[in-house]
């Protein structure tokens, strides 16, 4: 059976809106999942280090039968494919980030996958683009997407 999953996808340097495009085909083409649909792109100030380029953000949904830990290992294997190279400063500017925001309806707290993703309900670039694509979406607590976004304003965000 497949579950349907989030992914937080960004970007800030190499041409970003071209690193989170060839990631979408990258995900559209992982085995035993389908891509569902993605939401707009969206440029963002950078949250954390100031000094580094903006971002453009998306999320994506998936449909897999991949299990959590296989799906994290193709997506850290994508993000090297697209040049990730792990320094240890953190929040630091990237070619390409992927995130898992939401696996179906899993609660996950193991050493290497906390899901829901930590922070989700306070970064603007991650909730406008999951509003375009799952309005209607519920958290595993029972919050709803639109009660995150009245918390969460519009602010340093621009869809592309
Ligand atoms: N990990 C645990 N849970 C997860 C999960 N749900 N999804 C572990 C993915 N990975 C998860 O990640 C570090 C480790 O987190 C992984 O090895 C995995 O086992 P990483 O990608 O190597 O490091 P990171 O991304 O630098 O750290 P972190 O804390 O995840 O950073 P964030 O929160 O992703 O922030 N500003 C804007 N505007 N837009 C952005 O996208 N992104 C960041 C990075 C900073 N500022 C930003 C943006
Ligand atoms: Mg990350």
């Amino acid at each position: 059976m497949s579950e349907r999953v989030y992914i937080g996808l960004g970007s800030n340097l190499a041409d970003p809106l071209a690193q989170l495009r060839q990631a979408l085909a990258a995900l559209a083409a992982l085995p035993a999942t389908q891509l569902h649909r993605h939401s707009a792109f969206y440029a963002s100030d950078p949250l954390g280090p100031a000094d580094q380029p903006r971002y453009v953000n998306a999320v994506a949904a998936l449909d897999t039968r991949l299990e959590p830990l296989v799906l994290l290992d193709a997506l850290q294997a994508i993000e090297q494919g697209q040049g990730r190279t792990r320094k240890a400063e953190r929040w630091g500017p990237r070619t390409l980030d992927l995130d898992i925001l939401l696996f179906g309806e899993r609660l996950l707290d193991e050493p290497r996958l906390i899901v829901p993703h930590y922070h989700l309900q306070a970064r603007p670039f991650v909730l406008y683009p999951l509003a375009d694509i799952a309005p209607e979406l519920q958290l595993p607590d029972g919050r709803r997407l639109t009660e995150l976004l009245q918390g969460c304003p519009f602010v340093g965000l621009e869809r592309l």
